[in-house]
């Protein structure tokens, strides 16, 4: 009996290489990546700090970075989307991980 639960387990693991090199299930996992990366995230803007080129956001659930709802600060790739914004508005924005901290590619305000 031991001897044939041994084999199955040797069966099992020699199949599973060729599973990983399945190149449908790749291309799956590329699609469903970029779809959330480029997702929206909502907020309200807490504090604008346009010489350091920052602002602080209560944000919803980001999907793409894992994050949960929480206020927080981000940098910012445009500084003059800083303009189009004042504390209080409420936003739409893409953030994604940047060289030191989160930074924001796109942000607009919901009207
Ligand atoms: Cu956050």
């Amino acid at each position: 009996m031991r001897t044939l639960i041994a084999a199955l387990a040797v069966a099992l693991l020699s199949t599973s290489p060729a599973f990983a090199e399945d190149h449908s299930a790749h291309a799956m996992h590329g699609m469903a990546a970029s779809a959330k990366s480029t997702a929206l995230s909502e907020g309200t803007v807490k504090k604008l700090d346009k010489a350091k080129n920052r602002v602080t956001i209560a944000h919803g659930p980001i999907a793409n970075l894992d994050m949960g709802a929480m206020t927080m600060t981000f940098v910012v790739a445009k500084p003059a989307s800083l303009d189009k914004v004042k504390v209080g508005d409420k936003v739409r924005f893409q953030a994604e991980e940047g060289k030191d901290d989160l930074m924001i590619n796109r942000l607009e305000v919901v009207k």
